[in-house]
């Protein structure tokens, strides 16, 4: 199968109709052709089978007719490589996007089918482990809905991020089987498979040209092979392609011990090399050195690049024009080493000369920054780099000389700085630095909000940026509008679409006309229903996960994120506390609740820790009759896309509190605004630009800013001596530290005291007394109902700047250089039948 540009007049398509009778015999058809099930007998997931199949043809239909006109239309490829994709459930996104939603439930509801019920047997697809994976299926979606031709490119995990039970207050981890029942969405392609090699040597060759050309021969090879999910845009006609790469033993693997006679070795190691694409590393913002983690990677970049090779080679284009043809983002440093597997296909394949070959790689390359955290920066150590990959390391050395020559030479005698511009790192040891590699072989790098980039150029990259100033640019973050507002929320949407119309989904800047309503006091009670509606459904899920039951009408403050010390959670634990004892002191306190939900990394014992003691202060708080339904403090198990979309529409405050300068951007804040959630959080990531959208009196900003931290950090303030800058903090903390909320877990309260009082590099206890004021202040304007609502639809109105769709024009115009291609809807001819 090639990329041919000339379709054949026989293979001309007629589409499958998309009306209620059409869909009904299509889904009944599947029912018994290809899920292989009587009607009568069919269970509520067979019916969900048969429903994903029907809508899969018809998706499948217009990516055929998108590929076509790429191929014919000569366009520029965009090419998104991620480790993680954090997509949620596809039946409702791909049916809202098709456009064929309403139609679809009539459809169901002919056969006697409740689409609720089957929709919610749909396991999420959580390749990812939370912001950058979220991210990246934004920035699909997105790119469907806009008509750019982008790519995705990713690893088709067997286990998905772990699912998360609570039992005795602490998070226990359970594998994500998620394919078990098998996926209706994916194409599986065996005829796109790519050999992809380890370990072994490398052999130089001096050509007759005075170049030398390496081979890179014998080690192990594993066969990558493709999976594609087609990506529907937002009413239109466009579906783009997210390739995912399963690992699979090669046939050669199993003749080697076949041959033997050893046939249940040949199995076993087939496992072995199986074993790649077997499971995400269910780690945030943390590097993780492992060598099947490097292996991960190289896998699904080196299947990648030889796919991205190979068409363009069947488009017959030359091989020198491949950047004009191509642009390939990285998603942070996880696919970094496709700088040098880019390098190495040019040179060792194409026998591309050293200096064009990297002209060419520069030019295709691009590189998103996602964090600052040291421990989130990957190095691998030279010596695993040799092993795993001789040949890359072999030219990591060489970009690294051509580079550092470079700089000796407009920057003559600065040693240090040139030591600590290098790829390599001498000092731990020997490593690669990954970030370091991305940035020299890019031609441009981002960061994800304002702050971040501003603070990416004054640290992280200070050296660089002094090479190439021109190189570092900011693109922030946003979110699909389509998952976040429309389909998670569909009575706002609804209350919108009722006031300036639904061009708004296509152009959220037109969702500035909704902010005169802001004033409207009809607009702001018809908003205070839909939150209410809203919250009932949220309350009733959370009966159903937790047992708890949580009144409708009152605030919901929610903190929905991984947990990680750095987000501070418990700081709003600790507001929790307060609110506890002023509670039990008689005071009176506005009636709320607060929910966290988020996962731990399985390695991170503090965040763990943090999940039992919210979990054991909960407990004592919503069992104690003096709360009388004042306070209630869920922990909502195992948060993910499907339970987001739940809980976010319910949302009255949205907590963003991290410490300032360590969230590169957040997208929650963003979904959580959206939604008519009023913030309350630092000068940290995209808050600042939120804040400037939403208008200071809209939202509540407190705490040190990123440069006081700083500051105070060099101070070496210990943390205990913060405890009477707030007339409660003190006798909290104590609580805490004498186990009065624990249950079971004492130690744990004492240590987590402990920390806050000695440990804490993320200064809770130096903010708490600026945070209680700013809830305190949040609990003011809440008790006004129509200063409230007024702010929140205020918000709603001014966040459309954080779509995603302005996020992918800034890099499709700045970084890529691509053209949308929107593909036009079939001629009404074509469409009759
Ligand atoms: C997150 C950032 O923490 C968050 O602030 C940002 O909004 C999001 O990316 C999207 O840009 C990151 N997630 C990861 C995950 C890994 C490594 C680094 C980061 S940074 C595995």
């Amino acid at each position: 199968m090639t990329e041919s540009t000339q379709p054949n007049p026989r293979h001309r398509l007629s589409p499958l109709t998309c009306d209620a009778p059409g869909l009904r015999q299509s889904i009944r058809d599947a029912l018994v052709r290809v899920v292989g099930k009587d009607p009568d007998l069919a269970t509520p997931r067979d019916w969900l089978h048969a429903v994903s199949f029907a809508i899969r043809e018809r998706i499948i239909e217009r990516r055929v007719v998108t590929r076509r006109q790429f191929a014919e239309e000569d366009v520029k490829r965009v090419y998104y490589l991620s480790m993680e994709y954090l997509i949620g459930r596809m039946l409702e996104a791909n049916l809202r996007n098709m456009g064929i939603f309403e139609v679809t439930q009539q459809a169901l509801q002919d056969l006697g089918v409740d689409f609720r019920e089957i929709a919610r047997l749909e396991e999420d697809a959580a390749l990812g482990n939370g912001g950058l994976g979220r991210l990246a299926a934004c920035i699909l979606e997105s790119m469907a809905t806009q008509g750019y031709p982008g790519y995705g490119y990713g690893i088709r995990y067997e286990y998905g991020m772990f699912q998360q039970h609570i039992e005795h207050f602490r998070q226990v981890e359970h594998p994500d089987n998620w394919l078990r029942y098998g996926n209706p969405w994916e194409f599986p392609r065996p005829e796109k498979t790519f050999p992809v090699r380890f370990y072994g040597y490398v052999v130089e060759h001096h050509r007759p040209d005075g170049e030398t050309s390496c081979n890179w021969e014998n080690g192990e090879e594993v066969l990558a092979m493709a999976y594609d999910y087609p990506t529907a845009g937002y009413e239109r006609r466009n579906v783009n392609n997210l390739r995912l790469w399963a690992a699979k033993a090669t046939r050669d693997f199993d003749l080697r011990y076949f041959n033997e006679g050893d046939y249940i070795r040949a199995v076993a190691d087939k496992n072995e090399s199986e074993t790649i694409s077997m499971v995400l590393y269910p780690n945030d913002a943390t590097a993780i050195g492992k060598e099947l983690r490097l292996k991960q990677e190289y896998f699904f970049v080196s299947a990648s690049l030889q796919d991205i090779f190979d068409r363009h080679r069947q488009l017959e284009y030359p091989i020198e024009e491949l950047a004009d043809k191509a642009a390939i983002q990285l998603n942070d440093t996880h696919p970094a080493i496709a700088v040098a597997e880019c390098m190495r296909l040019l040179l060792d394949e194409h026998r591309i000369p050293w200096d064009q070959a990297w002209t060419i790689t520069q030019n295709l390359f691009s590189y998103t920054n996602h964090t600052l955290m040291p421990e989130a920066l990957e190095t691998w150590p030279v010596a695993l780099m040799e092993r795993v990959l001789p040949r890359h390391m072999g030219i990591i050395y060489r970009i690294n000389h051509e580079f550092i020559e470079e700089v000796r030479h407009r920057f003559p005698g600065e040693h240090e700085f040139f030591r600590r511009l290098s790829i390599i790192d001498e000092e731990h040891g020997r490593r690669v630095r990954m970030a370091h590699l991305a940035v020299i072989g890019s031609h441009r790098v981002n960061g994800v909000a304002a702050l971040h980039t501003s603070l990416l150029k004054q640290t992280l990259f200070a050296d660089f940026s002094r090479v190439w100033p021109e190189r570092f640019v900011n693109v922030t973050n946003g979110v699909t509008p389509r998952l976040w507002m429309i389909q998670a929320n569909p009575g706002l949407t609804e209350l919108i679409d009722s006031r300036i119309g639904s061009d708004w989904k296509f152009d959220l800047d037109r969702l500035k006309q909704f902010a005169p309503y802001a004033s409207d006091e009809a607009t702001r009670e018809a908003f205070r229903a839909v939150k209410l509606r809203n919250k009932e459904r949220l309350a009733a899920l959370v009966h159903k996960r937790t047992g708890l039951a949580i009144r409708p009408d009152v605030m919901y403050d929610v903190q929905i994120k991984r947990i990680h010390e750095y987000k501070r959670q418990l700081l709003k634990l600790l507001h929790v506390i307060e609110l506890y004892q002023r509670i039990r002191d008689g005071e009176d306190v506005l009636p709320r609740v607060v929910l966290f939900a988020g996962k731990a990394a399985p390695g991170y014992q503090r965040a763990k820790d943090i999940i039992a003691v919210i979990n054991e202060v909960a407990d004592i708080v919503n069992h104690d009759p003096a709360m009388g339904d004042r306070l209630k403090c869920v922990f909502f198990p195992n948060y993910e896309v499907s339970s987001a979309t739940i809980i976010i529409p319910a949302a009255d405050l949205s907590e963003q509190i991290s410490t300032a300068g360590f969230e590169a951007s957040g997208t929650g804040n963003m979904k959580l605004a959206m939604n008519g959630a009023l913030t309350i959080g630092t000068l940290d990531g995209a808050n600042i630009e939120i804040r400037d959208a939403v208008g200071t009196e809209n939202i509540f900003i407190f705490g040190m800013t990123a440069d006081r931290v700083s500051a105070h950090r060099a101070q070496g303030i210990p943390p205990g001596a913060h405890l009477d800058s707030h007339p409660r903090l003190r006798s909290m903390v104590e609580a805490l530290r004498d186990g009065f909320f624990s249950n079971g877990g004492r130690h744990l309260h004492a240590e987590i005291a402990r920390y806050l009082l000695e440990e804490d590099p993320f200064f809770v206890l130096a903010d708490y007394a600026a945070y209680s004021d700013a809830c305190a202040q949040a609990d003011r304007l809440y008790q006004d109902a129509e200063a409230w609502s007024e702010a929140a639809l205020l918000n709603v109105a001014r966040m459309s700047h954080f779509s995603i769709d302005r996020t992918v024009r800034e890099y499709a115009e700045n970084i890529w250089n691509v053209l949308p291609e929107p593909v036009p809807p079939p001629c009404p001819e074509s469409n009759k039948n």
